[in-house]
C-alpha cells in the first residue's frame, strides 16, 4: 500500500512506514495508509506487530513540515485530531504494538513510538520533540504520552528545551525497552513479537487492557478491572490446556508438550 508495508509472518506482523526520500516524514497520505493497514490487521491471526522505519537512517522523522506551514488553526487542530486517532487505534488495539526504532524517531515519530506498547531502538535512533522550535507544540499524544512514560519533570525539560537524545539517554530515562546494534534490531523486534504471539492471545490482550485502562483509574477500581479480565480468561480453551499442560509437565516431565494457544 503506497507509503505503508505490511507483511505478516505467521502469528504476527510487521508495518513499515514508507517514504524514505523524506526520512519516513507523516503527511496525510501516509497517515492515511497507516490508518487502512492498521484497520485491515486481522486479528485471529495475528498476536503481535511491529512497526519499523523504511532504510536504514529514519524510523519517522515527524510530521511533515512542508505540509504544516501552512495550515490555519483549525487545519491544525483537525491535522493533529487525525494523527491522534490513528494512534489511539494503535494504543487501545487488543494486539500488542512494539516500536522497533531505527534511527530518526522525532516529534511525530517519537509519538508514534509512544502510541505502541514496547519500544526498542537501534544504537543510531535519535529520539525528540523539536516541536517548540518550530513554533508548534507537540500535536499526536506527546505531552501526554512523554510525561506519562518517562514523568512529568523529565518530558517537560525534554519538550520545552526541544533537545533531541540518543539511544543511550533514551534507555536510561525509561523511554525505550532495550537498545540493539542497528543490524541486530529487526531480528530482536521480530524474536520478541514471536514470544509475545506464542503466548495465550486472550490473556495477553486482557493485560494490554489491564495495564492501559488500569492506569487511569483509582487503585480500586484499577483492582476491580484486573478481577473481571483475570476472571474473564477462565473457562477458555487456552486457559484449561495452559494449566493442563503445567499440571502433565508436574506429573511427568516426559509428558511436556508445546502449547499451541487458539485464541477460544
Ligand atoms: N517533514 C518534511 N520533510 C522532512 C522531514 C519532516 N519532518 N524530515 C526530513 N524531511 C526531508 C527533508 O526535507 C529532506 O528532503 P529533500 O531531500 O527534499 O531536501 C529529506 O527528508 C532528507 O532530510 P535531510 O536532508 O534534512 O537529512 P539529514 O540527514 O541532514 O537530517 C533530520 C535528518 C535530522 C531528520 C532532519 O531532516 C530534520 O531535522 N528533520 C525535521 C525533524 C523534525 O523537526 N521533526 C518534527 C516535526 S514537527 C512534528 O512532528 C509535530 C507532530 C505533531 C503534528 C501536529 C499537527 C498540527
Amino acid at each position: 500500500m503506497g507509503f505503508v508495508d505490511y507483511e505478516v509472518k505467521e502469528n504476527y506482523a510487521i508495518i513499515t512506514i514508507n517514504r524514505e526520500k523524506a526520512m519516513n516524514a507523516l503527511n496525510s497520505e501516509v497517515l492515511d495508509d497507516l490508518e487502512k493497514v492498521v484497520d485491515s490487521i486481522d486479528s485471529d491471526v495475528v498476536r503481535a506487530v511491529i512497526i519499523t522505519g523504511a532504510g536504514e537512517k529514519s524510523f519517522v522523522a515527524g510530521a511533515d513540515i512542508g505540509e504544516m506551514s501552512t495550515l490555519t488553526k483549525a487545519e491544525g487542530e483537525s491535522f493533529g485530531k487525525k494523527g491522534n486517532d490513528i494512534f489511539r487505534k494503535i494504543e487501545t488495539s487488543p494486539i500488542p504494538f512494539i516500536a522497533a526504532v531505527n534511527g530518526f524517531a522525532l516529534g511525530g515519530g517519537c509519538e508514534i513510538s509512544m502510541s505502541c506498547d514496547i519500544r526498542i531502538a537501534s544504537d543510531n535512533a535519535l529520539f525528540g520533540q523539536p516541536e517548540v522550535g518550530l513554533g508548534i507544540t507537540p500535536g499526536f499524544g506527546g505531552t501526554q504520552r512523554l510525561a506519562r512514560i518517562v514523568g512529568p519533570g523529565m518530558a517537560k525539560q525534554l519538550i520545552y528545551t526541544a533537545r533531541n537524545i540518543k539511544a543511550d539517554e533514551a534507555l536510561r530515562i525509561g523511554l525505550v525497552n532495550a537498545v540493539y546494534p542497528a543490524e541486530e534490531l529487526m531480528a530482536e523486534a521480530e524474536k520478541l513479537a514471536s514470544t509475545i504471539a506464542g503466548n495465550a492471545p486472550i490473556a495477553v490482550r486482557a493485560c494490554k487492557k489491564a495495564i492501559n485502562d488500569g492506569l487511569d483509574l483509582p487503585m480500586d477500581e484499577a483492582i476491580a478491572l484486573e478481577e473481571k479480565l483475570f476472571g474473564s480468561c477462565f473457562e477458555s480453551e487456552d486457559q484449561r490446556e495452559g494449566m493442563a499442560n503445567f499440571l502433565r509437565k508436574k506429573d511427568d516431565p516426559a509428558k511436556v508438550k508445546h502449547v499451541s494457544f487458539k485464541n477460544r
